[in-house]
């Protein structure tokens, strides 16, 4: 089935101005979604990424993204099956927060995999890296509303032995003290200078 087509070149010009009218809203937007958030890594969507959040923690309490509120964060999505990219961000997570001692930020593990990752195995899995670092779960529905607030890449990648590894999207968030996304957080770099640009926006 196709579109019905313009009839005339008035309808096409009037469809044009649409379209430029559209562009010029997004641009807008994403400028001042850039702009809102100062962000040095010009991500344009930085408004689209973030929101409501209920999950639950190790010990089966829960947190929201409004307990979140006060103080910058990060947040990072992932599993605890992961063989390598988890463990390794996570470790360097928790040698920037092993910088900045007794210093109150936190940062969210949050599973990409709640059918393995109960409360009891994220807060296992957790407890080898900073306290600071907060393993998240929930049931799919909260998994899958929270990965679309973040804009998160996650698929379930089936192995021959009929066990499976996730595909999944590896940045980890910096958000601010209202919860609104800054940058993708740099870890390649030395600790303490990234320890230092936590401490800034403290
Ligand atoms: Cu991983």
């Amino acid at each position: 089935m196709s579109s019905p087509q313009p009839s005339s070149a008035r309808q096409i010009l009037a469809g044009r101005k649409l379209v430029v009218a559209c562009v010029l809203v997004v641009a807008a937007a994403a400028c001042a979604a850039y702009l809102s958030v100062g962000g040095r890594t010009g991500a344009p969507a930085a408004s689209l990424i973030g929101g409501p959040f209920t999950l639950t923690t190790g010990d089966g309490g829960t947190v929201t993204d409004a307990d979140m509120k006060g103080e910058p964060f990060l947040v990072f999505f992932g599993y605890t099956h992961c063989p390598d990219v988890c463990p390794a961000t996570l470790a360097e997570i928790s040698d920037v927060l092993a910088k900045m001692p007794a210093k109150p930020i936190k940062a969210l593990f949050i599973t990409v995999d709640p059918e393995r990752d109960t409360p009891a195995i994220m807060k296992d899995y957790v407890s080898n890296f900073d306290p600071r670092i907060v393993g998240l779960t929930g049931d799919r529905a909260a998994i899958d509303k929270v990965e679309r607030a973040y804009r998160v890449y996650a698929r379930k990648a089936p192995q021959d032995n009929g066990d499976y590894t996730m595909d999944h999207s590896a940045i980890v968030y910096l958000m601010d003290s209202k919860g609104r996304f800054v940058e993708a957080f740099n870890l390649d770099r030395k600790p303490e200078e990234s320890a230092k640009e936590l401490e800034r926006r403290l």
